[in-house]
């Protein structure tokens, strides 16, 4: 693929607010994780958000997004309502999932976001049946479905990409690679020099790798792939390299437990994605330091609000404990 250079100054502004918007969300989420009033499991992709905002950029509404337990920034960048995404945190009855899923099954049918589910890769088989769907009814859109390198180690990975590229259908497979599952390495779990796009390949899949931490080397890449599948040449897998800063799960940091080297975290902190982008859009002279300022504290103020939306909201009531769930 070739990688295309010129991304418009208006586009790049927007790219960077959104990332810092994802950036911002996860810390507030972190910083009050500890007062105990959000009760669900939290997965954050603190590090990790160029990924979500440099495919999601190249989305419009009726384009379906789906992803897995680490969803915040893929509901968010697909245009996920965070009002609704904090309640569902909260538990409250005004939540995306009305206060029954928690941070893992988010869900925004308006925002063409059909949903997180924390089981590995179960939703990569159901975001390409969600395209064969739209196919039988002759709906054009792309479906994209974002997981970690964990879920090419399912077994229904494969037969999810398989069916895909056997009816060309307009999916994008996109693989955040953070060499880790869990604690566990790549070393323990993939045969050494083997690439995780190229099974994809192995499948007829256009596969192609890039840097998750370079929002221009997503932009790009997403752009192909999407068009690709917009112009009715089937489905590319995306594998982009990148690291999650904090713990697993939870809202701290875990280089206590030994799984990873305190130089390899240091060495990807210095690529921190929005630093790149922030060097980069400075260099263009697009981003003056006052700028910056107002923008923080507008963000801030959104997230304010929609954490005390949250807050006061109610809690659903207990005879609503059936509805939604399966068999109601
Ligand atoms: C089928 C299944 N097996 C195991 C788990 C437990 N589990 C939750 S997240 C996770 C790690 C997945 O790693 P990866 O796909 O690389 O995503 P990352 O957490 O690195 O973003 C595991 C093993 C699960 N949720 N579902
Ligand atoms: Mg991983």
């Amino acid at each position: 693929m070739n990688t295309v250079e010129h991304i418009s100054a208006g586009t790049l502004k927007q790219l960077h607010r959104e990332l810092l918007r994802i950036r911002m969300i996860e810390e507030r989420i972190a910083d009050i994780y500890s007062e105990q009033q959000m009760r669900c499991p939290v997965h954050l992709s603190t590090g990790q958000e160029a990924v979500a905002v440099g495919v999601c950029a190249h989305l419009v509404q009726a384009d379906y997004v789906m992803s897995g337990h680490r969803s915040h920034g893929h509901y968010l960048a697909k245009g996920g309502n965070l009002k609704a995404m904090f309640a569902e945190m909260y538990g409250k009855a005004t939540g995306c999932t009305n206060g029954k899923g928690g941070s893992m099954h988010l869900l925004d049918l308006a925002a063409g976001f059909l949903g997180a589910v924390p089981i590995v890769a179960s939703t990569i088989p159901i975001a390409v049946g969600a395209s064969w769907g739209s196919r039988l009814r002759n709906e054009e859109r792309v479906v994209v479905t974002f997981f970690g390198e964990g879920a090419t180690e399912e077994g229904v990975f494969h037969e999810a990409v398989n069916f895909a590229s056997l009816k060309k259908l307009p999916v994008v497979f996109v693989c955040e690679n953070n060499l880790y599952s869990v604690y566990s390495p790549m070393e323990v779990r993939q045969p050494a020099n083997r690439e995780v796009y190229e099974i994809a390949k192995a499948h007829g899949v256009a596969a192609y790798q890039g840097d998750g931490n370079d929002m221009r080397s997503v932009y790009s890449l997403a752009e192909q792939a999407i068009a690709r599948a917009r112009h009715g040449e089937g489905p590319t897998f995306l594998e982009f390299k990148t690291y999650r800063w904090r713990e697993h799960c939870g809202p701290f940091y875990d280089n206590d437990l030994g799984y990873r080297e305190p130089a390899e975290f240091e060495a990807w902190k210095v690529k921190d994605p929005i630093v790149i982008l922030e060097r980069y859009m400075r260099e263009m002279s697009l981003l003056p330091d006052g700028n910056l300022e107002s923008l923080k504290r507008e963000l801030a103020i959104e997230i304010d609000e929609a954490v005390a939306f949250a807050k006061n909201s109610p809690f659903p009531k207990s005879s609503e404990m059936a509805t939604f769930t399966y068999p109601a």
